[in-house]
């Protein structure tokens, strides 16, 4: 292409993003994602050797005015669109932010602090290929009698141990595949290297000891590519409606967007209320803010594994295209998605989100009456809700992300994990002959998969009725019946309310006492007097059980408590902090709490984390039978009474 024809063509594409139509919380379009890279080539970044974007999103706009565009309709302006950039170049972090209306950079940082952008697709590519012309790696193999071409690598990352960091780092460790696709469940074990990432060298070189190389036999996962059987649903008759990135159903309407990062969010959730006829908020911004896998294993080969998916890799980029009738039933709609490559070129993920009415089977509600002479009345009706959902393939390790709204005004947060174990080889055959620790179990011969957690933190900045919302702990203390009662009974329980102050007193670690959760919007009330909220309903609570001093801990020390609540504050979005490769715990969740902020009657977020303490078992292996796990924010007093049971409701509001 000509200049010219540039130059032109960027106009046209100004033109078109600058309509008034779009959402200030879309995700970036292909034509923006090379607005910014044009910008950026022209300022003094451009002239930077080997300049690679590492981040590329929507700079999140000021709270209040993407409030004031949605409660206008989109009449008010809408708030600057800018994209926030991360970029190295020359071992340097930039932090830029990028204005669309003058194609200005007004903000040009270089980031000091601990820590590192996530690695780019290149990067991770590029590490997993440096053994297989590495001598000593190439004469190891051999050495071993394996074929060089049947040799898979892969780039882990290095974690923090207390060093100085002064480089970007991977750790490649090698599979065989020899006659499997299963490469993960024939490590080639002893074998390790450690590579300088800005440099793409390996540094070190260690092949330790060998270990026997588990059978190919019996490890494929490939399935009969079972499809299911059409739903009870009618893919004709679409009872949902997707305008660009917002979606109506029932009486719900939200917003998603896919991003490299966080992968699916949902922003500005709101449920329509019959008895005022109006849209009422909920969730302004949803999405996993940060993922932690360590595995529990603290040998030579094993102890880094102490994952951050997140800020490491992303769940967008991990985002696979989903599977018509296997991920997703034959209702559903696909939405694409965009993402920067490391060059800033957009490049497209097909069909990363699908969004299906689900027809569980389950009831919405019943009830039959008996009592009423001469008649049995019965009424009920049946579960249907909306599903969003998201595959992020990270490595092994498949997580499926659901978002299901229902319309008794519940939203349910699911994920679902499989995929494949991580596994380390041994010589054991039968778990009899084990004699020490192998930090895990024997699911095939000469295969131990490691113990490890999962730990998925949730960033749920929930506005109930309203912006300013505060955290309530709803204690149930058993109760004595007192001495001069005449009640046979002898103890009942109570619920005794206490509004959360601070954020010190908002890390909650679930199970230890019996309470209910809420945030209430304390400006607003029913009819009948109640605070108006949103409960949440925990799922199985598992919390971090390393020693506090040990480095992963530090580095996710948000882990030790299932629940915090922290004053709303649009830079503080990830729970490890923005920088997780490589972080040393002193930026994230746990710091932020530590300031002690007020969060009473205001603007604040919760997080919650979804945890696994994984003792893998035989049916584990060769892949892995979906496990679930989730949590659900439930309406307490926010409704006056059950809206399923309002006939207004049951009609698409408009
Ligand atoms: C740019 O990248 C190439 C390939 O990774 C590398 O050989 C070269 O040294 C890099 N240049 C600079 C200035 O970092
Ligand atoms: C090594 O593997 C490749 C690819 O599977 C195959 O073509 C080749 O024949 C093998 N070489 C030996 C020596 O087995
Ligand atoms: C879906 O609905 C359409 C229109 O109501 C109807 O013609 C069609 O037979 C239905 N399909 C199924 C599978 O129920
Ligand atoms: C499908 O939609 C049509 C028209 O919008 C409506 O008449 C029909 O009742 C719907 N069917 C079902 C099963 O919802
Ligand atoms: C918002 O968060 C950032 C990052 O933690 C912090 O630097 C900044 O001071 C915070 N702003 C306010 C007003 O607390
Ligand atoms: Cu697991």
């Amino acid at each position: 292409m000509t200049k010219l024809l540039v130059a032109l063509v960027m106009i046209l594409q100004c033109c078109f993003t600058s309509s008034t139509t779009s959402h200030p919380l879309d995700p970036l379009t292909p034509t923006e994602f090379n607005q910014i890279r044009h910008i950026i080539q022209k300022s003094h970044l451009g002239s930077l050797p080997n300049l690679t974007f590492h981040f590329v999103d929507v700079h999140e706009p000021e709270k209040e005015d993407v409030l004031k565009w949605l409660s206008s309709n989109g009449k008010h302006p809408s708030p600057p669109r800018q994209a926030k950039v991360v970029a190295r170049a020359e071992g340097q972090t930039h932090e830029l932010v990028v204005d669309f209306s003058t194609s200005s950079i007004p903000s040009d940082q270089i980031y000091t602090g601990h820590g590192f952008p996530p690695f780019t697709f290149i990067e991770l590519f590029r590490a997993s290929q440096l053994p297989l012309n590495y001598p000593k790696f190439k004469d190891s193999i051999s050495k071993r009698g394996l074929n060089l071409s049947e040799v898979s690598c892969v780039p882990f990352t290095a974690g923090w141990f207390g060093e100085h960091i002064s480089r970007r780092t991977l750790k490649v460790g090698c599979f065989y595949r020899g006659g499997t696709y299963n490469v993960w469940s024939r490590p080639i074990e002893g074998i390790f290297m450690f590579v300088d990432v800005d440099s793409m060298k390996i540094l070190t070189y260690s092949d330790r000891f060998r270990a026997p190389l588990p059978k190919a036999e019996g490890t494929s996962f490939q399935s009969e590519g079972k499809k299911s059987n059409s739903q009870s649903g009618n893919s004709t008759n679409k009872s949902f409606a997707i305008e660009g990135n917002k979606v109506k159903w029932n009486n719900w309407v939200f917003h998603v967007a896919f991003n490299a990062r966080a992968g699916v969010i949902i922003s500005a959730a709101s449920i329509f209320d019959p008895t005022n006829r109006k849209f009422r908020q909920v969730l302004y911004r949803g999405h996993v803010s940060e993922t932690f896998v360590p595995y529990m294993d603290p040998t030579k080969e094993w102890y880094f594994r102490t994952f951050m998916d997140i800020g490491e890799f992303g769940f967008g980029r991990s985002a696979d295209t989903l599977q018509p009738l296997i991920d997703c039933p034959e209702n559903a709609e696909y939405l694409d998605g965009f993402m920067a490559g490391p060059d800033g070129q957009p490049q497209k993920v097909s069909r990363p989100i699908c969004i299906f009415e689900r027809y569980s089977g389950d009831l919405a509600f019943r009830h039959t009456e008996i009592n009423i002479p001469g008649k049995v009345v019965r009424s009920g009706q049946p579960e249907i809700s909306l599903v969003v959902r998201m595959v992020a393939t990270v490595g092994n390790y498949d997580y499926v992300l659901d978002w299901e709204f229902k319309q008794s005004g519940s939203i349910k947060v699911g994920v679902d994990l499989t995929g494949i174990l991580e596994m380390k080889t041994t010589p054991y055959t039968n778990n009899e002959q084990i004699n020490g620790n192998v930090y895990g179990t024997l699911v095939s011969e000469n295969t131990v998969a490691i113990n490890h957690d999962h730990f998925l933190t949730y960033y749920l900045d929930l506005d109930v009725d309203g912006n300013d919302n505060s955290f309530v702990k709803a204690k149930l203390k058993t109760t004595r019946v007192g001495g001069a009662t005449t009640s046979p009974r002898r103890s009942y329980w109570t619920v005794v309310s206490e509004t959360v102050k601070s954020e010190d007193e908002a890390r909650i670690r679930l199970g230890v006492e019996p309470a209910e959760l809420l945030f209430v919007n304390p400006n607003k009330k029913t009819r009948l007097g109640n605070h108006v909220g949103y409960r949440l309903v925990a799922g199985k609570p598992a919390s971090a059980l390393m020693a506090d001093d040990d480095y992963p801990q530090i580095r996710a020390a948000y882990t030790k408590y299932q629940v915090w609540v922290t004053a709303y504050n649009k830079s503080e979005r990830w729970a490890a902090g923005f920088y997780s490769d490589g972080s040393h715990g002193d930026d994230g969740l746990a710091v932020w709490s530590q300031r002690n902020r007020g969060i009473e009657n205001k603007d604040i977020v919760m997080w919650y984390t979804v945890g696994f303490h994984h003792i893998p078992c035989q049916e584990d292996f060769p892949s892995m039978p979906a496990l679930h796990g989730g949590f659900e924010l439930r309406p307490a007093n926010f409704f006056e009474s059950n809206p399923l049971l309002t006939p207004n409701n049951l009609k698409t509001p408009t």
